[in-house]
């Protein structure tokens, strides 16, 4: 009788599609645009990159060096590029991003076009080159570079001279982007802080670092490839669209609330990247502490667990190496994710939808799909319906405070609403109503118990798609911390009384049997 009840709690459903299968293959559905490129789909999957600030700010005790520090005061004693990478590579972190030149204007890399670089440090007796450690160790890994050339320099003479400094910003980075092999990451911001008039000649700037590296995206306030999410909290909109309009933002002029949720009307596919440093300050400071693993792990809910990437700032100190305490806490946040992550009890569950594109026997976009790992294989429901729902038996009645939900974006950010239910007392329940769910969601809420779940999309932009769908359980979570992720639920009493009665129904069916 128990192996009945998924079957007969499937056509609880309420607008179930009984059409079967025809033999031949259905294609996949059309893509809803903007989709996003190669190298975006690259920098989404990574998840996470870890951002080294590292300069003579490191050694001064300062954030913005005014760009007179003394090139001596660079003398790290034990420069490791290969623990920065490894650091990285252990703490699930597909990505490092440098400080190639800060806004002091001083380069990690010996740059023919000013003198003001590592070359005239006493480090490695002025022939060492962190950007080609780096480089070299980020291979090692199997990870990506990045690198961050800051657009405001305040050492450069000829910056304030519009033509002079934009061909010695273009030298610059056509240096960086044709000694290193492949750099996945250019970041830069809008910081422009001194009185100097400069016009930045950004469009010039994408194009070449585009031609010059396949594999790249740019970050900025307003793209083009990932953009600013407009706070340096690490923290994105409980509403998050990667859809986004260019030219609705000018660099060093954000909309912070445009910038933190996107547009679902948007033209351009511009993910958001959340920066956030691991300490109160961009470069280390004796003085200055990390924070701690939790409080880490709640930035990854609301970066990561929003559709956007974590970019984690970890500086090195003035020996040149990540800090001790800073690896603890690295470490701690790795062990409590696996904790976490490592049981999804809905891993074997018995998974119905109320549609399955190509007809209810069509394995290709079968919901059992939304149990595999990652994009590429996903539920798809039959076109044209107005009701799209999926039920979730886990086999047995389970705690849990998490739900991890992906769409397949590599065909476009489709859904608007949800809700997701669970059963009890033979009633469904809303546990959580969430907006945007993109390339990965989590979802946060009180310990709740049940067997059954019910996942609705309520609106979205096209047909609605899931690539994953996952139940755990977060047994660090605090009440404090739950505040900030929590959307009071909403109640459709009309739904709870049909399903209440179809229900009663299907128990009197098994009554009967
Ligand atoms: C900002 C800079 O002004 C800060 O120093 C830091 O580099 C941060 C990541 O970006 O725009």
């Amino acid at each position: 009788m128990a192996a009945l009840l998924p079957l007969l709690l499937a056509h609880l459903l309420l607008c179930a599609d009984g059409a079967t299968a025809s033999s031949a293959a259905t294609p996949p559905p059309l893509p809803v645009l903007p989709v996003p490129s190669y190298a975006q789909l690259r920098w989404q999957l990574s998840e996470m990159a870890l951002f080294l600030h590292f300069g003579p700010n490191t050694f001064t005790d300062s954030e913005w060096g005014t760009g007179r520090a003394n090139p001596s005061v660079f003398a790290p004693s034990a420069l490791d590029a290969g623990q920065w990478a490894r650091v990285a590579a252990q703490g699930g972190f597909g990505r490092v991003v440098l400080t190639a030149k800060h806004h002091d204007g001083f380069c990690l890399w010996p740059s023919a076009l000013t003198n003001y670089s590592v070359a005239a440090s006493p480090w490695r007796g002025g022939a060492g080159d962190v950007v080609a450690e780096l480089a070299a160790a980020a291979r090692a890994e199997g990870i990506g570079m990045g690198l961050y050339l800051s657009p405001w320099d305040r050492h450069e003479p000829v910056y304030g001279d519009t033509i002079a400094y934009n061909e010695h910003y273009l030298g610059q980075m056509t240096e960086l982007l044709t000694r290193y092999g492949d750099v996945e990451e250019v970041w830069l911001d809008g910081a422009k802080g001194d009185a100097k008039k400069m016009n930045y000649m950004f469009d010039a700037w994408f194009s070449l670092i585009h031609q010059l590296q396949q594999r790249v995206v740019i970050f900025s306030d307003a793209g083009p490839d990932t953009r600013w999410v407009g706070d340096e909290a690490g923290v994105a909109g409980y509403t998050c669209w990667s859809p986004f309009n260019k030219s609705s933002v000018t660099i060093g002029h954000t909309i912070a609330e445009y910038s933190r949720s996107g547009d679902p009307f948007g033209q351009d596919w511009v993910p958001a990247e959340c920066d956030v440093s691991i300490r109160p300050g961009w470069f280390w400071h004796a003085s200055e502490k990390p924070k701690n693993a939790t409080t880490l792990l709640d930035i990854y809910y609301k970066s990561v667990g929003r559709n956007c990437l974590l970019i984690l700032n970890v500086p090195p100190n003035s020996s040149g190496l990540i800090a001790n305490e800073d690896i603890q806490v690295l470490q701690e946040f790795t062990e409590i994710r696996r904790a976490i992550f490592s049981q999804n009890f809905a891993a074997n569950a018995t998974v119905t939808a109320n549609s399955v594109r190509g007809g209810q026997d069509n394995l290709q976009f079968a919901p059992s799909k939304v149990l595999e790992d990652g994009i590429y294989s996903y539920w798809a429901p039959q076109e044209g319906q107005t009701c799209w729902e999926m039920l979730f038996d886990l086999g047995q009645s389970t705690s849990f405070n998490m739900l991890q939900l992906q769409e397949p974006i590599q065909l476009g950010q489709r859904v608007i609403e949800f809700h997701v239910a669970i059963l009890i007392d033979e009633l469904w329940q809303t546990i959580v109503e969430g907006t945007t769910i993109g390339y990965k969601r989590l979802l946060l809420f009180p310990v709740i118990e049940s067997q059954y779940l019910k996942l609705s999309i309520d609106s979205a932009r096209a047909d609605p798609l899931i690539s994953f769908f996952g139940v755990f359980m977060d047994p660090f979570l605090s009440r404090h911390s739950l505040q900030n992720h929590v959307k009071p639920p909403r109640t459709n009493s009309s739904e709870v009384t049909m399903l209440r009665m179809a229900h009663a129904s299907v128990n009197k069916s098994i009554a009967a049997m």
